[in-house]
This record gives structure tokens, C-alpha cells and sequence, in this order.
């Protein structure tokens, strides 16, 4: 079992689209659970990228391909996610903030929360405050989360913060951030209403928040 993980891992590194999506499958035949893939396999495969992207082992495309793959395993994991245990429910509308590209975090969060029975407004990546504005006023959702991975882009959540405020929707809703470079205490300083460490905690948040 822990072999074939391994293997998904692997081939994720090598940008092995196909085969990781093979494997992706034949894991879930062996009755492994998504979650285990999505942990053991995916995320850690992606980990392996990240490290050696940042020891300048790899370079940009490279890790561009690795993405690919984990995105074309984490569409054999998607629908056995959204199925699952559905226990909560609310509205929730997310985007990666303006200027930030990096999407694999929030589409793991998107994956995770509709897993959890939440209706997920996805806005994309490099979303404008005032796209977040019309969103709320749009689908006049429960909650707001906002994806940042770099340092420079996470002010971007206080700005958009401010512009919900000044629209008169900042009390219609709770925000959630998260990312990489964010923290509880970056939370707590831009007056979001709670942090997400990860896409598992950011589903039990979201729970929380919806009381
Ligand atoms: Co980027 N990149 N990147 N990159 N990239 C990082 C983030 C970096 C740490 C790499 C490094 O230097 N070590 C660094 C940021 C440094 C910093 O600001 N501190 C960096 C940089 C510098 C850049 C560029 C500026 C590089 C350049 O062009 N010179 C550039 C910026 C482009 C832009 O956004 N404007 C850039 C570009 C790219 C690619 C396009 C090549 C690609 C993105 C592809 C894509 O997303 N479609 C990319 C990638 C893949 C990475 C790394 C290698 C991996 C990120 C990732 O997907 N991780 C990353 C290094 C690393 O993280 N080790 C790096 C896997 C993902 C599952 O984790 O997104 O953290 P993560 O999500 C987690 C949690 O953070 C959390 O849940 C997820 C897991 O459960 N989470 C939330 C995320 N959002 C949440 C929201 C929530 C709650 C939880 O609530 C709403």
C-alpha cells in the first residue's frame, strides 16, 4: 500500500501527468482513502518539488509540470471528496488575492470545504478587492477565504478587508485567510475573523465560524 503512494509521489516529481493519475486511481482500488492518497501521496510529492525548487534544483517549468500532475491526480480524488461525509453547510466564497498566481493550496482548500458540504464561489487566482466586493454582493455568502503564498501579496487580504468595509458588507460576512506566509497573529492584525493552517483545519474553521 505505502509502496504505491511512494510511486504517485514519484511520478509526480517526474511530471508524469498520466501516470499519476493512474496511479491516483489504482490506490483508490486498492481501498486506500482519498484523504490518505491526498496526504501520503499528493501533497508529499509536492513538497519534495517545493523544497528542491528552493535549493534551485529545479527551475520554474519544472515545477509548473509537477503542478499539473498533482492537479490531474487531485481530479481522480475531486468527486470521491465532494461525496464525502457531508456535515455542515454554508456559502462560501474564495479566491487567491491580487497579484498572487499560486492556485494548488486554495484548489486543495475548494476541494476540501465542498467535501465538507460547503458551496464553494471559486474566483480564481490574482482576484482585485473589488472583485471580492461583487462576489459578496453577488452571492451573499457566509464566509469570504482568501489564499495568499507570497509576502508581497498577502497585504492584499487587509486591502480587500477594507474595501468589504467600506462597501458596507464587512459584518455580512466572516473571512478566513491562509497560505504559506500567513499566520494567526497576520489574521489577528488585519482583523480576518480566523486563520486556516491547511486545507483539512480550514474546513473545520469554516465550520466553526458558521457556528
Ligand atoms: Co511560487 N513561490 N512563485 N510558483 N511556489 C513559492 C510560494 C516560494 C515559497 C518558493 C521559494 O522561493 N521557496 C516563493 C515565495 C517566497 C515568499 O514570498 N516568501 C515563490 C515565488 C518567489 C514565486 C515567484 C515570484 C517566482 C518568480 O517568478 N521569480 C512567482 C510568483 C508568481 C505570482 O504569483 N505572481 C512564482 C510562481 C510559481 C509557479 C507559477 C511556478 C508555481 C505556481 C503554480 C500554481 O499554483 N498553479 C509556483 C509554485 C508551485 C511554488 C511552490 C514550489 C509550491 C506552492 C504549492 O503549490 N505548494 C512554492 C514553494 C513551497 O511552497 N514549498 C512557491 C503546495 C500547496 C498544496 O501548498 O499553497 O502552501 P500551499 O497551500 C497549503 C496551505 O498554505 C494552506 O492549505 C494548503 C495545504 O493544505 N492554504 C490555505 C493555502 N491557501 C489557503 C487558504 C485558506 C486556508 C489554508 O483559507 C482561505
Amino acid at each position: 500500500m505505502a509502496d504505491v503512494l511512494q510511486k504517485i509521489a514519484t511520478n509526480l516529481y517526474q511530471a508524469k501527468t498520466d501516470a499519476v493519475a493512474e496511479l491516483v486511481q489504482e490506490a483508490l482500488d486498492a481501498g486506500m482513502a482519498p484523504g490518505e492518497v491526498l496526504n501520503g501521496a499528493l501533497l508529499a510529492g509536492m513538497d519534495e518539488v517545493g523544497r528542491d525548487f528552493k535549493a534551485g534544483d529545479l527551475y520554474v517549468p519544472e515545477v509548473l509540470a509537477a503542478a499539473r500532475a498533482m492537479q490531474a491526480g487531485m481530479d481522480v480524488l475531486r468527486p470521491l471528496l465532494a461525496d464525502s461525509d457531508i456535515v455542515s453547510s454554508g456559502k462560501y466564497v474564495l479566491g487567491t488575492v491580487k497579484g498572487d498566481l499560486h492556485d494548488i493550496g486554495k484548489n486543495l482548500v475548494r476541494m476540501m470545504l465542498e467535501g465538507g458540504g460547503f458551496e464553494v464561489i471559486d474566483l480564481g487566482t490574482d482576484v482585485e478587492p473589488s472583485a471580492f466586493v461583487e462576489a459578496v454582493r453577488e452571492h451573499k455568502p457566509d464566509l469570504v477565504g482568501m489564499s495568499a503564498l507570497l509576502t508581497t501579496t498577502m497585504t492584499q487580504m487587509k486591502v480587500t478587508i477594507e474595501a468589504l468595509e467600506k462597501a458596507g458588507l464587512r459584518n455580512s460576512v466572516k473571512i478566513m485567510v491562509g497560505g504559506a506566509p500567513v499566520t494567526a497573529a497576520f489574521a489577528e492584525e488585519i482583523s480576518a475573523d480566523a486563520y486556516a493552517h491547511d486545507a483539512a483545519r480550514a474546513v473545520d474553521v469554516a465550520r466553526w465560524l458558521m457556528g
